[in-house]
C-alpha cells in the first residue's frame, strides 16, 4: 500500500507529540495496560456513541468482538462531521481521532453530555494505542472512510461511496506491543453494556462475540431505565412491593433518576452513578439522598403519629 508523504506543520507536530506520549505512558490515559485497560478502549469508543444517543440522535449501538480480537462499534447517530478544515486541510473526523481532547470541541454543544469516559479524549487515545483503526462515516449522502496505524493517518478521509443513512463505525485492533493481553472477556463487556443500556433509557445496545465456535450475543434496551435496572437486580429476591418507586426529573439543569424497591433481604444494595459513571465510593449525591429520604420517613411517621413526641427519630444506616 502506498503511503502519503506529507510535511507536518507546528500544530501537527504537537498532535504527534500528544499521541506519542499516550503510547509512552498509556497508564496515564487508560489506567493500566492489563485487561482492564484493554476493556477501557471499548468503553471509550462506545461512550462517544452514547453521547450521540444522549444528544438525541442515536438509537442503536452495535458492538462486535470479531475473530482476532478486533473490536467494531457502530452507531446510527449523525456521523462524525466530515468537513475539511480550511487551514489544516484535515477533516473534522481526523482531528477527533488524532488530537488529544478534540472530541469535545466538535461534540460539546450537541445537547447535554452526561457520558463519562475521559471527557472526550477517548477516540484519539484508543487510536494511539491501536495497531490499526478504521473509521467509516455515513452522512451527507456519502460513505467516508479513513485509516490509521498506531495513531497516524495512513489513509485520510475519503469518500468511498453513496449512502442514504447516517452513522459512525469504528473498528480497531489494540496494539499487542502495549497491552498484556488482547483477549477481551465477553462477560465483562456484556455486563458493562447491559448497565449502560439501563442508564440510557430507550437506547438499544447489542453486543456480539463471534470469536469462538458458538457466537454469543446480548441485546439490551430498557424503556424503564433505572426502574428496569432495579427490577433486574431484584429478580430473585422477595419484594415488599410490586413496582419500584421511580423518579425521573430534571431539576434546573440537573437530570435526576432514582429507583427504589424494598425486599426482605437483610443487606441493602445501593448503586449510584454520576454522568453514567458508577460512583462506587458514594459521595454528596448519595449522602444528600439518604438524608432526605430519612427526613421524609421521620416527617411522615410524626405526622401520622407512628412516632410519638417522646420517641426519637428513625436513624439511617
Ligand atoms: C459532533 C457533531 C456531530 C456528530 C458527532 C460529534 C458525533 C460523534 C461521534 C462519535 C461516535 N459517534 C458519533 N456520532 C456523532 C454532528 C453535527 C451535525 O451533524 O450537525
Amino acid at each position: 500500500m502506498e503511503k502519503f508523504e506529507h510535511e507536518y506543520n507546528a500544530d501537527q507536530i504537537q498532535v504527534l507529540d500528544g499521541l506519542e506520549h499516550v503510547r509512552k505512558r498509556p497508564g496515564m490515559y487508560i489506567g493500566s495496560v492489563s485487561i482492564r485497560g484493554l476493556h477501557h478502549l471499548v468503553y471509550e469508543i462506545v461512550d462517544n456513541s452514547v453521547d450521540e444517543a444522549l444528544a438525541g440522535y442515536c438509537t442503536e449501538i452495535n458492538i462486535k468482538i470479531e475473530p482476532g480480537n478486533i473490536i467494531s462499534v457502530k452507531d446510527n447517530g449523525r456521523g462524525i462531521p466530515v468537513d475539511i478544515h480550511k487551514k489544516t486541510k484535515i477533516s473534522a473526523a481526523e482531528t477527533v481521532y488524532t488530537q488529544l481532547n478534540a472530541g469535545g470541541k466538535f461534540g460539546g454543544d450537541s445537547g447535554y453530555k452526561v457520558s463519562g469516559g475521559l471527557h472526550g479524549v477517548g477516540a484519539s487515545v484508543v487510536n494511539a494505542l491501536s495497531k490499526w483503526t478504521e473509521v467509516t462515516i455515513e452522512r451527507d449522502g456519502g460513505k467516508f472512510q479513513m485509516k490509521f496505524e498506531r495513531g497516524k493517518a495512513v489513509e485520510h478521509l475519503t469518500r468511498i461511496g453513496d449512502s442514504d443513512k447516517t452513522g459512525t463505525q469504528v473498528r480497531f485492533l489494540a496494539d499487542d506491543t502495549i497491552f498484556e493481553t488482547l483477549d477481551y472477556d465477553y462477560e465483562t463487556l456484556e455486563n458493562r453494556f447491559r448497565e449502560m443500556a439501563f442508564l440510557t433509557k430507550g437506547l438499544r445496545i447489542i453486543i456480539e462475540d463471534t470469536r469462538g465456535e458458538t457466537p454469543r450475543k446480548g441485546d439490551f434496551c430498557y424503556e424503564g431505565g433505572l426502574k428496569s435496572f432495579v427490577e433486574y437486580l431484584n429478580k430473585n429476591k422477595e419484594k415488599l412491593h410490586k413496582n419500584p418507586i421511580y423518579i425521573d426529573k430534571v431539576d434546573g439543569d440537573v437530570p435526576v433518576e432514582i429507583a427504589i424497591q424494598y425486599t426482605t433481604a437483610y443487606s441493602e444494595n445501593i448503586y449510584t452513578f454520576v454522568n453514567n459513571i458508577n460512583t462506587v465510593e458514594g459521595g454528596t449525591h448519595l449522602e444528600g439522598f439518604k438524608r432526605a429520604l430519612t427526613k421524609t420517613f421521620n416527617d411522615y411517621a410524626r405526622s401520622k403519629n407512628f412516632l410519638k413526641e417522646k420517641d426519637s427519630n428513625l436513624q439511617r444506616r
